[in-house]
């Protein structure tokens, strides 16, 4: 299994063009074109960590057993179903966050014509996932928990959305409301149940695991998808946006941020008057100001910090979990993000 990658990337195009060949619509020329460059533009293009993670988890819990033509292409179909998930909610989020770039392109929204017929794209690939599911897994003694699942996690993103959202209108009032406590349930729904639960979970139903079993996983999931976002957090003031592939907006948009909510922590009442005056506005004035605070608190060092405590905490849980196909499922995760600059 030497690439896997390109295994993967395969497995995209034959669902694609199942999707383009969708017999529930009457397709022309116009609307096949639409959907095969908005799928492109949309769906390949991230790190593939979510999707590829998937074949990964399922190898690990098979436990050395090689794997058949037809379980590389379920896990694949899963793991794209993922990458479908993700190109939704990133395709939308663009739209709510005001963003400018995404993996190093336009956002969506912002490619000339495209505009608002991108909220309705959002909608679409949102739609494709079931599709895939039905074509390759009805019939298969999981097929329900699958839907399931994905239902459930999509609920969980889209009420983090919304308290990631909501917060800023108390925020703009109150900006010393923003705390650890109410970060980490914005980012527990946001975005860890859909980037590290969702593909292990999915894993472990083609393994014929039952989730309900499985609590403890998705508990350290949860911890490390939220040990990713507080990286997210931090990348959108610190991170190069040619190695992130995007231009960060979260000082502009308001938002609680990790960086923030460690900034208020830090200083002084001088700084936070500072702060009050400069956070949440788009002038690059205004946000250069904010940085040069940042810097003056050290939050890169409050950061690294961060960064080894909650790797030491998540390391001692997994090997605590007495299956070690599951901790190596784990560790290949934690692996993947330690330390990540992009
Ligand atoms: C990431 O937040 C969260 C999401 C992409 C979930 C969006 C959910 C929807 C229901 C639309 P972010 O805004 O920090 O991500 P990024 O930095 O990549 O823009
Ligand atoms: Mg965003
Ligand atoms: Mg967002
Ligand atoms: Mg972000």
């Amino acid at each position: 299994m030497a690439d896997l990658k390109s295994t993967f990337l395969n497995v995209y195009s034959v669902l694609k063009s199942e999707l383009l060949h969708d017999p529930a619509f009457e397709w022309s020329e116009d609307s096949r074109q639409w959907v095969d460059r908005m799928l492109d533009y949309n769906v390949p293009g991230g790190k593939l960590n979510r999707g590829l993670s998937v074949i990964d988890s399922y190898r690990l819990l098979k436990e050395g057993q090689a794997l058949n033509d037809d379980e590389i292409f379920q896990a694949s179909a899963l793991g794209w179903c993922i990458e479908w998930l993700q190109a939704y909610f990133l395709v939308l989020d663009d739209i709510m966050d005001n963003s400018h770039t995404r993996r190093g392109q336009p956002c969506w929204f912002r490619v000339p014509k495209v505009g608002m017929i991108a909220a309705n794209d959002g909608v679409l690939l949102r739609n494709h996932i079931p599709r895939i599911l039905r074509k390759h897994f009805k019939g298969k003694p999981y097929y329900v928990e699958l839907l399931d699942l994905f239902n459930e996690v999509e609920f969980q993103t889209a009420a983090g959305q919304m308290i990631d959202l909501i917060t800023t209108l108390e925020g703009e009032k109150d900006l010393s409301k923003y705390t650890l406590s109410l970060h980490r349930r914005i980012v527990q729904y946001k975005t860890a149940y859909y980037s590290f639960y969702l593909p292990v979970a999915c894993a472990l139903l083609m393994a014929g695991e039952d989730l309900d079993n499985h609590v403890d996983v998705k508990n350290i999931l949860v911890e490390m998808g939220t040990y990713f976002q507080v990286q997210d957090d931090y990348l959108d003031c610190f991170g190069d946006p040619e190695t992130i592939g995007k231009i960060g907006t979260d000082i502009e948009d308001f938002k609680c941020s990790w960086v923030v909510v460690k900034a208020l922590e830090l200083c002084n009442e001088e700084q936070k008057k500072v702060l009050h005056e400069n956070y949440g506005k788009p002038d690059p004035a205004n946000v250069a100001i904010v940085k040069t605070l940042y810097n003056e608190l050290n939050l890169e060092g409050a950061f690294a910090e961060y960064e080894s405590a909650s790797y030491e905490k998540l390391v001692t849980s997994i090997e605590a979990h007495p299956s070690s196909a599951v901790q190596a499922v784990l560790k290949s995760f934690l692996a993947k993000i330690y330390k990540r600059q992009k």
